[in-house]
């Protein structure tokens, strides 16, 4: 069996920006980064590939030239774990050792819980999802086939990453339809899960008006639970009346699938009856085992899970498990932060922040509940330089100290309007 100091399960966005900072404090040989894929996915891109704006592979770097050169790359699924006697299983029986494990595992996409599911990917061109690799690249070649009828996005019943992306794709599809005059021969439906559009009531109140505005249609308390490729019908569970299902005839189907924490860790003694890795929301140190951290989707922390949350969540676990290292105490304090840039269209953006009290918090000294260009130039150009040249070389913890900059010299409090 071999031994490290540190062992970060996952070399997502998480877990990438937590190796890189805990070998600069570690030194080589005792950082590994348990993590199965050959690929590093830009995950936040995969909206503007599905708006046929960016390319699949201009989402995608090899692993290993965003893991850090001076960790240990395993290159396999940890499949146990075994916090009792500090070591992880790897699928090919590989047993590693720690003294302290971060996990980063981030989400697992559950199609197959959609009867009908993953085949009518196959069946049916018109039956797409920006959230998976093999289908992201389906969106926009069906929203240029789609000639008119029923365009249908679904949000599950499930906590899911980036919980904007499900209609953000939504308005840059209507708005290809207006420009290639199907709109008119066309419905635009948002079948959600949820009773309402956004969880923060500033950014919910700016959608609605978009929605009101570009006339689509919001059916809440809608969950997909089959889709009959064949017949090109979905069917939805009216949640408000459980057991009562309806079929919309669909001529393009945008699926965000029910999602959970992977089977491996689902599955393990370090998560909640939720499936998450069960963590302090202030520390995100494990409620039981005080050498183990979690950061990211997979963790219990009631946040919007967001690559932005995952960058806020890298500072404080910095801190906390550096701390826990040198016997002292942790200071740092996680606040929820997490953001959401809600494309509305090409060029324009409404940049959603807020925290665990779904209360904005906001960078920018401007109203950032309005859709603006900038802000759309912001997530289309700068972000994906920032996560790739800073955010996984452990260099971005979140806009939170630009935030109090922005404020200083400003008035304390930013009108709301
Ligand atoms: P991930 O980055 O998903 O990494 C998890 C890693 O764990 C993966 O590399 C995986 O291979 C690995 N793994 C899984 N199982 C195992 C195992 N058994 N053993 C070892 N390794 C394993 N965020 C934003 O901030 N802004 C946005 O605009 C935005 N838009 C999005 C749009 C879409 C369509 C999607 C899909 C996501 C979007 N996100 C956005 C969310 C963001 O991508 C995630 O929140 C972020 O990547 C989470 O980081 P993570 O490290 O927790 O997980
Ligand atoms: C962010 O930090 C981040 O992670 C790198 C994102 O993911 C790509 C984001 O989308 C956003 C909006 C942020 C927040 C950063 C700023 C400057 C507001």
């Amino acid at each position: 069996q071999k031994n490290y100091k540190l062992v970060v399960v996952g070399g997502g966005a998480g877990g990438c920006a937590v190796a890189a900072k805990f070998v600069r404090k570690l030194g080589a040989g005792n950082v590994a980064v348990i993590e199965p894929s050959q690929t590093h996915y830009y995950q936040p891109m995969f909206t503007l590939v599905g708006g046929g704006i960016k390319t699949l592979s201009d989402t995608a770097r090899p692993m290993k030239s965003v893991l850090p050169a001076k960790c240990d790359w395993i290159e396999s699924k940890a499949v146990q774990f075994d916090p009792v006697n500090q070591k992880v299983t790897t699928a090919s029986g590989e047993e590693v050792g720690y003294d302290y494990l971060v996990v980063a595992m981030g989400l697992q996409l559950n199609f197959n819980k959609i009867k009908g599911l993953p085949e009518a990917f196959d069946l049916d061109p018109q039956v797409v999802s920006n959230y998976w690799t093999k289908t992201v690249v389906n969106t926009y070649p069906a929203i240029q086939r789609f000639k008119g009828g029923n365009a249908i996005f679904t949000f599950p019943n499930t906590p899911i990453k980036c919980a904007g992306a499900p209609q953000k794709i939504m308005y840059l599809a209507e708005e290809l339809f207006r420009k290639n005059n199907t709109r008119n021969d066309s419905e635009v439906l948002f079948n959600t899960a949820l009773g309402v559009i956004f969880g923060v009531k500033k950014y919910a109140e700016s959608l609605q008006k978009v929605i009101d505005s570009r006339n689509i249609k919001v059916n809440y308390k809608r969950n997909l639970v089959e889709v009959r490729a064949s017949e090109r019908e979905a069917v939805f569970e009216n949640l408000d009346k459980p057991g009562e299902m309806e079929v919309f005839k669909y001529d393009m189907l945008h699926v965000t699938p029910p999602m959970s924490t992977p089977d491996e860790l689902r599955t393990s003694d370090i998560v909640n009856e939720a499936g998450f890795v069960s963590v302090n929301k202030d520390t995100l140190q494990h409620t039981s085992f005080p050498n183990i951290f979690a950061i990211g989707d997979c963790n219990s922390a009631p946040t919007s899970k967001t690559a932005a949350a995952v960058a806020a969540q890298s500072g404080v676990l910095e801190r906390n498990l550096s701390a826990v290292m040198d016997g002292g105490k942790q200071s740092a304090k996680y606040d929820g932060y997490t953001s959401c840039p809600l494309v509305t269209s090409r060029g324009k953006c409404i940049l959603a922040e807020f925290d665990y009290d779904a209360q904005p918090l906001e960078t920018f000294p401007v109203n950032q509940g309005k859709e603006r260009s900038s802000m759309y130039q912001m997530k289309a150009k700068i972000m994906p330089e920032l996560y790739w040249k800073l955010m996984l070389n452990g260099y971005w913890n979140g806009p939170g100290v630009y935030r109090k900059m922005m404020r200083l010299g400003m008035s304390p409090r930013k009108p709301s309007a």
